[in-house]
């Protein structure tokens, strides 16, 4: 049987979270180039890359106006919802959609699904991934719940903190997660010090 191998997981690195928009996190935008580089790493090493999206529907039970907290985002098929138009795309079939439900914030990548119906578990499990490295947007809510996530089910996870940023609706969410994540045993990387293989 082959090596479990690495994967990149790009989140949410949509119009909508980037400064000046609906739900504008702090300097959202800059992990852009720092992901297409990560990307670029994943690309020549020929690793899986997959990106989620925040993918609500207009009437969703989180956003303000139907009971939820967040201002309305990442509406379906909106400009907003669209990935940064710098973010090097992807092939469509490694997109995750999530927040589908009307009910459910739908904070995890692996509450998402691929165009084909399928599972970020189930497309890991395919393609013999045991390593995931995350990376994009928010650190205090879907990186944090996909990275939980990817832990229960027994991934290494390692996030490249260096291209990460979070909404910090409370001063410190940001610094909250990551301890939570460190002590689901995480383990963290940058550009420099990432080593596949
Ligand atoms: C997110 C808040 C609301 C995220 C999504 O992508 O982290 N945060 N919806
Ligand atoms: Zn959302």
């Amino acid at each position: 049987m082959a090596h479990a191998q690495a994967a990149l997981l790009i989140v949410d690195v949509q119009v909508d979270f980037c400064p000046g928009a609906a739900l504008g996190v702090k300097d959202g935008d800059q992990v852009v180039p720092l992901i297409n580089r990560y990307s670029q790493r994943f690309r020549a090493a020929g690793l899986p890359i997959f990106a989620s999206r925040d993918w609500h529907p207009q009437r969703s039970a989180h956003f303000a106006g139907f009971g939820g907290p967040w201002p309305v985002h990442c509406v379906q098929g909106t400009p907003g919802a669209a990935f940064h138009p710098d973010l090097v795309v992807l092939d469509a079939a490694n997109i995750i959609s999530k927040g589908t439900d009307l009910v459910d914030d739908g904070y995890s990548a692996f509450e998402g699904t691929f165009v084909d119906g399928s599972t970020l578990e189930e497309r890991l499990t395919c393609d013999d991934v045991g390593q995931l490295c995350v990376a994009g947007l928010a650190t205090d809510y879907c990186v944090r719940s996909s990275v939980l996530d990817a832990r229960k089910l027994g991934l290494r996870v390692i996030l490249l903190v260096d291209a990460i940023r979070g909404v910090e609706v409370h001063f410190g969410d940001s610094a909250r997660a990551l301890e939570e994540m460190s002590n689901a045993g995480l383990e963290t990387a940058t550009l420099e010090t990432l080593q596949l293989g």
